[in-house]
């Protein structure tokens, strides 16, 4: 009685305080909405144009860097709902990446000098570009804190390699692309000695310490980066910082600046002034202008030195042969973007209030006319600044990176300390609008802003302090993702998405139709080779093999059991358990682990995984399926038996049920009732033009599947009728149930399909 007084209690008040007569909680109108949540106009305007109603999708998607998590964070503009964590430099559980074998070797390819790294500072992604558009194919991120980077297929948005730059201890310019993905671009961030175990004394910096850009030879048909035909342009010991490669006319030549052109060493530890005020004591730094063409056959030409055995083009050769040259840059800049159609390069400031437009023409120029004014302590040919500027425009403090509009001569750029994104025209040189943003943002986004062809439409202020905008969680904030509309003249802010997972740097976003990714592998695919599985089995063909202390199972999943369902080990055996997901069905992944073996792998359909481990420990480990995959979801386990050393069993048989004739009549009654089901979905699929979705298609082969499945325990259950064997008769009536009820989830999945979708009747 009390708690219905109460319930009814706001519903009173809500009337007494004037919501008006009519008003109730099932129906309140946009008004009552805006009033009770405190909402402006402008608040709804904003939502409007972010909201994306259930069951629509969105129209473009983000790759951002994962900072520290060392991962990928997938999300979607404009409702910036977050869609996937792909595992790259970092184990990530759910896709037993790092807890299966098979995405253990890419993490294994990681590993520097023998060493395991298991994290990584993700800063840059980079999408394949044709003709310096993205192609939707390929996505590559480096990893500042240990030089490496990773390639992933965005056919199944895997990581699939992981290579470690053979010659820097530190980088941070990758990962850029070249025009059409030839090279991927990394440079080096914090100058060492490039031989692998040798050390120099930080006295010996300008002499033995030497910076560096990596160009990756990428084989897109491989899907594949390429080692041996990779090489790096050896560099000064500037503290090399961002990348981006030429377009257009530019296509050939690559940019990379710099910090620290001081050279400086700090010491606090020594009475000596730290990084810091060495580092940006000097007005100017360098851009490294980088003839990669060139380079590249320098390389061919046999003119690299090999170091750690990987071709490193000496400093000399570049100077020689008209590789490498410097463009000095206002102090400690920042990022260095190309403009789509490749003719500028801005540079941002950051302890500089302008950003830096430079010409390339105006660069070649003065290359072609042999125009320098001086060289750097290493010989490479310095053109003057003003010789290489179009124009420089004050911004405000601090700024960093830029991006481009659709509209021609917009950039965006984003102001570290001012906490702003500016607005400006990069050929007249004008400033058109400025925002705020929360706060102290670092890299900005714009819709595939770094190609030849921008979008325009969204920019993505990726802020590196949240300070007071979510509700707080700890010391620890997440990160801040602001939305700005840049379809109009004035930019709008319209959403903020806290990120919960390392500081991302740069994202990158893509039209959403470019992506094709696939829904299932071709049964029985390694997918992090891209090759068959040698694990791999078709259903029938599960095997258990051992051989001395080794157990090997070729087992299967499919709704609702894994074969195996026993595996018997003795103990210290090792174990590898290869397993096949013969769905065909869109999002039947199933998942598998074994009790405190500490293995887990995603298994999506036809896919095929494997996991390994020593079974050191006598006992009883149950193993089972880890994603909901049905309503007999639960039942889909097995048992891994670790016998002790001499062990003999003494019972012969399991339990008994102890069904009888009826217990088998009800089972097969139950299952003539559902084929009726079956039958009218099966009637009204083959009434209409199902042949012409592909997905319907797939469901009903997948039924079918399921179906013809039947036929063998129909036959075992009526064989054990025949002999009286209820128990044997009655578990088979019901095996044959099972499928049945997976073949129907899939008919009234297909049925559904089609009546969305428009299906037609035929006759
Ligand atoms: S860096 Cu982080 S804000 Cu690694 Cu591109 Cu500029
Ligand atoms: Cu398969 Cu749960």
């Amino acid at each position: 009685m009390k708690c219905v007084a109460k319930r009814t209690l706001p519903l009173v008040m809500a009337a007494g305080l004037g919501l008006g007569a009519t008003a109730s909680w099932g129906a309140e109108s946009l008004q009552d909405v805006m009033k009770r949540r405190n909402l402006s106009q402008q608040d709804l305007l904003a939502a409007a144009k972010t909201y994306v109603p259930t069951g629509k999708r969105d129209e473009f998607v983000v790759f951002s860097s994962g900072g520290q998590s060392g991962q990928i964070i997938v999300y979607s503009i404009p409702s910036m709902r977050i869609l996937k964590y792909i595992g790259v430099f970092t184990p990530e559980p759910w896709q037993g990446y790092g807890f299966d074998e098979n995405s253990k070797a890419v993490l294994k390819q990681g590993a520097i000098d023998g060493k395991d790294i298991t994290w990584g500072d993700t800063h840059h992604p980079a999408i394949s570009e044709t003709q310096g558009k993205y192609d939707g194919q390929f996505l590559f991120i480096n990893d500042k804190a240990n030089p490496r980077i990773a390639v992933i297929d965005l056919r199944d948005f895997e990581t699939k390699q992981i290579v470690v730059n053979p010659v820097f201890k530190s980088e941070h310019g990758g990962a850029f692309v070249t025009e059409n993905t030839e090279y991927i671009v990394e440079a080096a961030q914090y100058p060492a000695p490039l031989e692998n175990r040798k050390f120099f004394p930080l006295e010996d910096m300008n002499e033995k310490y030497r910076g560096g850009i990596t160009y990756w030879k990428f084989d897109r048909k491989e899907g594949r980066i390429v080692a041996k035909d990779s090489f790096t342009i050896e560099a000064p010991p500037y503290w090399q910082d961002l990348s981006d490669a030429g377009k257009g006319p530019s296509r050939d030549w690559a940019f990379t600046n710099s910090f620290c052109a001081e050279r400086y060493v700090g010491g606090i530890e020594k009475g000596r002034p730290p990084y810091e005020a060495g580092c940006s004591a000097k007005d100017t730094d360098y851009l490294h202008v980088m003839n990669w063409k060139k380079a590249a056959e320098l390389v061919a030409a046999g003119k690299a030195k090999k170091i750690n055995g990987h071709n490193v083009l000496p400093l000399e050769v570049s100077v020689k042969e008209g590789v490498l040259f410097l463009v000095p840059e206002p102090k400690s800049p920042h990022g260095v973007d190309v403009s789509p159609d490749g003719k500028y390069i801005i540079v941002g400031g950051k302890l500089d209030t302008h950003a830096s437009v430079y010409s390339f023409d105006k660069i070649m120029a003065a290359i072609q006319a042999g125009k320098f004014e001086s060289k750097d302590p290493y010989g490479i040919p310095v053109i003057g600044m003003k010789e290489a500027l179009h124009t420089q425009v004050q911004l405000g403090l601090g700024p960093l990176h830029n991006q481009y509009d659709s509209k021609k001569c917009v950039v965006y750029t984003s102001m570290y300390v001012d906490s702003q994104v500016a607005k400006w025209d990069y050929c007249e040189g004008k400033v058109l609008d400025k925002i705020s943003v929360h706060y102290n943002i670092g890299h900005l986004m714009t819709m595939e802003g770094d190609s030849a062809d921008p979008k325009g439409r969204y920019l993505v202020a990726l802020n590196k302090l949240a300070i007071d905008r979510f509700v707080p969680v700890g010391p620890l904030h997440p990160q801040n993702h602001q939305l700005i509309d840049i379809t109009n003249d004035k930019m709008q802010l319209l959403y903020d998405m806290p990120l919960p997972l390392g500081e991302p740097h740069y994202a990158v976003a893509i039209d959403a139709t470019k992506l094709k990714p696939g829904v299932r592998y071709k049964v029985g695919t390694d997918s992090r080779t891209d090759k068959p599985h040698p694990g791999a089995v078709r259903a029938g063909e599960e095997k258990v093999v051992k051989k001395g202390n080794k157990i090997e199972v070729f087992g299967t999943l499919i709704r609702s059991h894994i074969t195996p369902e026993t595996i018997e080990a003795d103990v210290g055996d090792e174990v590898t358990i290869h397993l096949t997901n013969l769905e065909r069905a869109q999002d039947e992944t199933h998942g598998f682990t074994v009790s405190t073996y500490n293995v887990h792998a995603s298994v999506e359909p036809g896919k095929t995984v494997t996991v390994k481990f020593k079974a050191d420990k006598e006992g009883v480990y149950p193993y089972y399926c880890t994603e909901f995959c049905s309503a007999l979801h639960l039942e889909m386990m097995g048992y891994l038996l670790v016998k002790p050393k001499g062990w003999k069993p003494t019972k012969t048989g399991l339990a008994a049920q102890g069904y009888t004739e009826a217990d088998y009549k009800a089972t097969v009654k139950k299952v003539a009732e559902t084929q009726a089901v079956i039958d009218s979905v099966v009637g009204y699929i083959t009434s209409v033009n199902y042949k012409d979705f592909p997905d319907v298609v797939a469901m009903v082969e997948d039924a079918t599947d399921q179906l013809g499945k039947m036929k063998d325990a129909k036959a075992k259950h009526e064989a054990a009728a025949g002999k009286k064997d209820w128990e044997q008769a009655n578990l088979w009536a019901e095996q044959v149930f099972q499928y049945q009820v997976k073949a129907a989830d899939l008919g009234l999945r297909a049925k559904t399909y089609l009546e969305q979708n428009g299906a037609k009747k035929i006759k």
